[in-house]
């Protein structure tokens, strides 16, 4: 090391603004999980639904499944993808099981 490196070092002066890169974090995308109309799939099947797999009590279930029905979709609740996935996933599996023609999906929000 050069004589005058070691100055610099022994001083603390080197002239450098030293700032910490910002870390490159991103929110990940979060999905709402949506219900469709249909004339078929009973009232009582859809908020049984939304209290077994969204966890809603009966008369906010209830407001939901209204909502679906008189306005064509409604939002069951808004997650991540893979928990979206998943309660798209277990509503498409209890309403074949059932033969309702109940449609579910989600849609990133
Ligand atoms: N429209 C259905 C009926 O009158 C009820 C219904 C509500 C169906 C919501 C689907 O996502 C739905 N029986």
């Amino acid at each position: 090391m050069s004589e005058q490196n070691d100055e610099h070092e022994q001083q603390g002066s080197y002239d450098l603004a030293v700032e910490e890169a910002r870390p490159k974090v991103k929110q990940p995308p979060l999905y709402r999980v949506v219900l469709i109309n249909d004339d078929y799939t009973p009232m009582e099947f859809v908020v049984e639904i939304l209290e077994s797999i969204f966890g809603m009590e009966r008369t906010r279930a209830t407001q939901v499944m209204l909502e679906v029905h008189t306005k064509g979709k409604g939002v069951c609740g808004v997650y991540n993808f893979e928990i979206a996935e998943t309660k798209v996933a277990q509503v498409m599996s209890v309403a074949k099981q059932h033969q309702h023609p109940l449609l579910c999906t989600m849609e990133e929000s």
